[in-house]
């Protein structure tokens, strides 16, 4: 009895240092997608892809437009979302990587302020110790999430689910729904037959991704936790097609979309158009949890001895109160450690509500990786575009692209055409120069040299911290492992 005293008594004090009675204090559900392009799903858009859990969660939600990742790949995105800082700074900015000993995450931060918490499926994070979840496996079985979730119910927690799908390759989902030959191919991607085949296998496993979704929002039904519970749903970062995002920063890649829904507290139906990022959600997580992201140590600090999160709570943007948060995103891309890469790529990007400036580090160089750069559909593209001009221009700009490109989102949001020269825009390349290369130098990023450090910041096991894909075959699961 002294012992369990003494637990209430802990728990308390836990909730008074938060602000919040423990009463008050949400529960959180984070769901990520992997490798969903933000405009591949019903509510953005799409009206071809079946998702219709998330398109109820849409309109119970508040939606998020301005919502980008700081990286284009799965392991450096993660980090980035669950510790509150950029990559450079945390060192996790390959992909297959990990943060630099001691850094926290919002694991650490909530368990410590007396919340359970746990990771369902993928995992893609390290070292263990800033990431201090009870891991569930597998993504199709929701029987240990329930368990995890109604376990105690004085108890907060924090459940990130992150799923497998949309990442290729894409074998799972209701492939009946989709009729490649029916389908409205996106005006980034060359039409042909192959782009079709594929299109309709990614959107299969989005319909399975928005299944899982459905079974997750019924947990909290059954268990009477809606209420108390804000859930997230991010769509993680672009998906694998040449100019479906990933590994790029244009904004198939680094745009995402994302819900919070919050019974009570964040109005349905209604959206934002604040600019924010990954590393602002753990901010806003601890924020909404009664605890002053301002006076938190992050356990990493940046090159001035800083150690406060890289990111800012936008709880006052959830709770109506403004519509406004950052005036630039920033992200960057590192080819180094990529598989099938040829040489170094290194990519930085700013971006704010209508340009968005791209410096190529090594332009001389070609950009190839296994992704988007071999095998389908990139080969078939390749095949079609012999005596087709401007197919020919397109495929090539995969693989080479110039020192600096400028894109007006406005009049262009596919970033078709760079005006990175043209005179009318210089003023604005100029201030968009200026604030990449504050970034670059609070994160210590050091170019080049930094890409170069890639292989010392990923893990020497890269298996260990990910999950094989649920469903796949040996040799799949051997492929996915490779992207
Ligand atoms: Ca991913």
């Amino acid at each position: 009895m002294r012992i369990k005293h003494l637990f209430i008594a802990l728990v308390i004090l836990a909730a008074s240092n938060a602000g919040l009675r423990a009463a008050e204090r949400p529960n959180f559900l984070l769901i990520i997608a992997d490798d969903l392009c933000w405009r591949d799903l019903g509510y953005e858009g799409n009206k071809e892809v079946h998702t219709p859990n998330l398109d109820r969660l849409r309109k119970e939600s508040m939606q998020l437009r301005g919502m980008f990742t700081p990286a284009p790949t799965c392991s450096p995105t993660r980090h980035a979302l669950y510790t509150g800082l950029y990559s450079m700074r945390s060192g996790a900015y390959p992909n297959h990587t990990r943060v630099y000993d001691g850094t926290k995450s919002v694991f650490t931060h909530l368990k410590a302020a007396g919340y359970r918490v746990a990771l369902q499926n993928k995992e893609h994070v390290g070292p263990a110790p800033s990431f201090p979840y009870e891991h569930i496996k597998g993504a199709d079985d929701l029987t240990p999430s329930k368990e995890f979730i109604n376990r105690d119910k004085a108890q907060p927690w924090l459940l990130v689910f992150a799923s497998n799908d949309p990442h290729g390759p894409w074998t799972r989902g209701p492939k009946d729904l989709y009729d490649p030959k029916k389908l409205t191919v996106p005006p980034y991607l060359h039409d042909n037959e192959t782009t079709r085949k594929l299109l309709a296998d990614y959107y299969a496993e989005i319909t399975k991704l928005d299944e899982q979704v459905g079974g997750l929002l019924k947990l909290l039904e059954e268990t009477k936790q809606e209420k108390d519970t804000l859930v997230m749903f991010i769509s993680e970062q672009g998906s694998s097609f040449p100019y479906g995002g990933k590994w790029s920063l244009y904004d198939n890649g680094i745009r995402i979309s994302t819900l919070v829904r919050w019974p009570g507290k964040v109005k349905p139906g209604s959206h934002s158009e604040a600019l924010m990022q990954y590393v602002d959600v753990t901010p806003t997580f601890l924020a909404a949890a009664g605890i002053d992201p301002q006076k938190v140590d992050v356990g990493c600090p940046d090159v001035n001895g800083k150690k406060g999160f890289d990111g800012q709570s936008f709880l006052e943007v959830l709770q109506g109160k403004t519509d406004k948060l950052r005036d630039y995103v920033f992200a960057q891309h590192t080819t180094v450690g990529i598989n099938g890469y040829k040489e170094p790529y290194p990519i930085r990007a700013v971006r704010d509500t209508r340009y968005k400036y791209i410096r190529n580090l090594a332009p001389e160089n070609t950009y190839s990786i296994g992704g988007i750069h071999k095998g389908q559909p990139i080969e078939s593209w390749q095949a079609d575009a012999t005596g087709n001009p401007q197919l020919t221009a397109r495929v090539d700009w995969l693989f080479h692209r110039p020192a600096e490109e400028l894109y007006d989102l406005q009049t262009d949001e596919y970033e078709f055409k760079n005006r990175a020269d043209d005179p009318k825009l210089a003023a604005i390349k100029q201030r968009l120069a200026k604030e990449l290369d504050g970034w670059i130098q609070q994160q210590g990023d050091r170019g080049m040299a930094t890409e170069l450090l890639a292989p010392t910041r990923q893990n020497p096991n890269r298996a260990e911290k990910s999950e094989p894909k649920a469903g796949g075959d040996a040799k799949k699961k051997k492929k996915k492992k490779a992207l």
